[in-house]
Parts: C-alpha cells; structure tokens; sequence
C-alpha cells in the first residue's frame, strides 16, 4: 500500500508539473481528488487495510492529498499569471499604428434642399408644422374646395386605403390641420411625404412636398410674389429665371405656377424640360375665400397666400440631375456626389 501511495504521489506531482494550461489543470484535480478519483479511490479502500496500519496509512494518503492539493494550487497560481501575461502581450495596443479612415455619410440630396429651403424661409419668419402623411379625404380634398366628384380630383391620382382615408396627395391638407387649430397671423412651412399614381422621369409615386402658408390681414399676391423671388434667389444660382405663370387650384384665387428657367439645357428646351426651357417647381395663389371659411377664419378680415413646391423637382434643377428615378434608386456612387 505504501509503494502504491508513493507512485501515485510521483505520478500526479509528474502530471502536474506536465500541465500547461490551467484547464488541464483542472482536469487533473478531478482525476485525482474528484469523486471517483485516485486518491479517494485509495482513501475508500482503507477499510480492506489491517488494523494496527490503518493509522500509519491513513496518514500517508492524508498527506498524499495535501501534497497534491498543494501543488496543484501552486501550479495554478503560476499558470494564471503566464496565461494573464500572455493575454496582456497578445491585446497589447501600439499606439504607433496608423488609425483606420471611418467614411463619412452624407444627407440626401432631397434633404440637402429641404433644410436649405427651411433656412432660407425660417430667416423670414416662418415656422415647421407637421402633418400626417395617412391623411382623411376631409383635409386632403374636401376643406381645400375640392368635394368628392370635382374634376380636380383627376389631376391627383390618388391612393385609396378606404373611401375616406388616403395617402395625401399633397401638403396642402397641413393648411388645413395648421387653421383649425391657429388664429393668424400664421406663417408656416409644411415639409413631408406626399404620393401619388405617377411615374416618370420627373413624376415618381413617392415624393416630397413643401407647403407654405402666410395668414393676416393685408396679404397679397405682391407678398407671395415677393417672398418666393427671395427664397428662389437663395436657393438657386442667381442666373436662374423665374416666371408666374396662371393656373387653376380650388383652395387658391387667383392661382398661379411657378417656373424656373430649366438646368439642364439652361433654356433651350430639351428632353427634361419636354422641349419648353421651363421647368414646373411650385404652384400657388391667395387662399381661396371658400378655404378660409371652411377653417373658422373671417374672409373679409383676412387674407392669406399659399405655395407647395416639389422638392426632388428642385433638387433636380440645383444638382442638373436629369431623371427623379436617381433620387430614388440609392446608388451610393449617385449619392457620393452630394
Ligand atoms: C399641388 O400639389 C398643390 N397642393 C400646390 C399648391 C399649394 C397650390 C398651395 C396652391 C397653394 P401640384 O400638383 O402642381 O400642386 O404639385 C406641386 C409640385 O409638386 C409641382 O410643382 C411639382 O414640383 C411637384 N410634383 C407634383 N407631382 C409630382 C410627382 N409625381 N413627383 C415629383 N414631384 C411632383
């Protein structure tokens, strides 16, 4: 019994020295002292060991357990310091290795004008107000003077999610939403989504609107026409021409369109322009007498003008991007250019 207890003392002292890392380690504890391990095997079969050497063997495999209890602990603690300072070694940073470049992002350009365009008309006074884009038929139609059946319901072609909600078909309906709940003087600017049925190179299903409206008394056509000149000569390159052209909505009288001399062709007509030198960016006019009456607001007191713009229409014109598809096709080689 003695003999056995003294290999399997120099066997596991062996193992021990032998492991390497502390998971092996580990191991061995379990297969020496674990519960079916060596040395308990040994300590259970101390019942078979004669009376008068059970003390003196009791004692040598009590002393076998401390002794490999021991070394164990003190390889451990060697272990985990050559494991730690490996670690340290291997995470170590060197301070001298060039930095890795983070690309930058850009904002669309459709973002680009937008906020342009909310610097240039907050510097006159105007404030944002926003609108839902599920719109009621109510609001998008109904208080703007166009009634169900009204023939002007054909030049939005519109989408339906029940008889009377839709998606809007334009950010006028905000004008509506903002007198409902405001008394003039109000001068707001309503950026958003708008959608409709159409799709070419400068018509898409999805695309956005800003509305403005100014409400007070002795608002005229000279302040509407004053007002986009100014906002027209901040966003685009002063050569640019504008014009007025008359045009029909139902919540505006008199109503009017706004062309800027086209981008592309600087005005000799070509595919963009469809050949006329122009291109459409804005309709406007006088809130229609009928519209203010329809929100609570006395005609005779008040006047007020209103504009909506197309804001892709005038990302195309500022950038010379010819076809609105690009806006939306997300071509990072497109948009890196911005
Ligand atoms: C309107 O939507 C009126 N609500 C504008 C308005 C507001 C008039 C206030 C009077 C007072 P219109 O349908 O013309 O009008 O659209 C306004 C602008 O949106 C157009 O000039 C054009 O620049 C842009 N636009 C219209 N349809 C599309 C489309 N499918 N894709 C891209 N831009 C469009």
């Amino acid at each position: 019994m003695k003999e056995k207890i003294l290999r399997l003392k120099e066997k596991a002292l062996e193992d021990i020295k032998n492991a390497k890392i502390t998971k092996a380690l580990a191991d061995l504890k379990v297969k020496y002292l674990g519960k079916s391990g060596e040395v308990t095997e040994l300590l259970k079969g101390m019942k078979d060991v004669p009376n008068e050497e059970k003390p003196a063997v009791g004692k040598l495999v009590n002393g076998l357990r401390s002794a490999i209890e021991e070394f164990i602990a003190e390889r451990e603690k060697a272990l985990k310091e050559a494991e730690l300072k490996a670690r340290l070694e291997a995470e170590s940073i060197d301070v001298t290795l060039p930095g890795k470049a983070t690309r930058r992002g850009g904002l669309h350009p459709v973002n680009l004008v937008r906020n342009e365009l909310i610097e240039a008309f907050s510097g006159l006074g105007f404030k944002v107000f926003t609108g839902p884009e599920v719109e009621l038929d109510y609001y998008n139609f109904q208080q703007l003077n166009i009634p169900a059946d009204h023939p002007a319901r054909d030049m939005q072609d519109t989408f339906y999610v029940t008889d009377s909600v839709l998606l809007r078909t334009q950010t006028s309906a905000g004008q509506i939403r903002c007198m409902e709940n405001e008394k003039p003087p109000i001068k707001i600017l309503s950026p958003g989504r708008v959608y409709r049925s159409d799709y070419d190179a400068t018509h898409s299903p999805m695309f956005h609107q800003m509305e403005g409206l100014v409400v007070d008394k002795g608002i005229t056509l000279c302040d509407l026409k004053g007002v986009l000149e100014e906002v027209c000569k901040k966003v685009f390159d002063k050569d640019v021409k504008t014009r007025l052209r008359p045009s029909y909505f139902p919540f505006t009288e008199p109503s009017v369109e706004i062309d800027v001399s086209c981008s592309e062709c600087g005005g000799k007509g070509c595919s963009l322009c469809k050949g006329t030198g122009w291109i459409e960016i804005l309709g406007a006019g006088m809130v229609n007498r009928v519209v203010l009456e329809n929100c609570g607001v006395d005609p005779d007191v008040y006047t007020g003008f209103a504009f909506g713009l197309g804001l892709e229409r005038i990302a195309m014109l500022k950038y010379g991007i010819p076809d609105i598809r690009y806006l939306f096709d997300n071509d990072i080689r497109f948009l890196k250019q911005f």
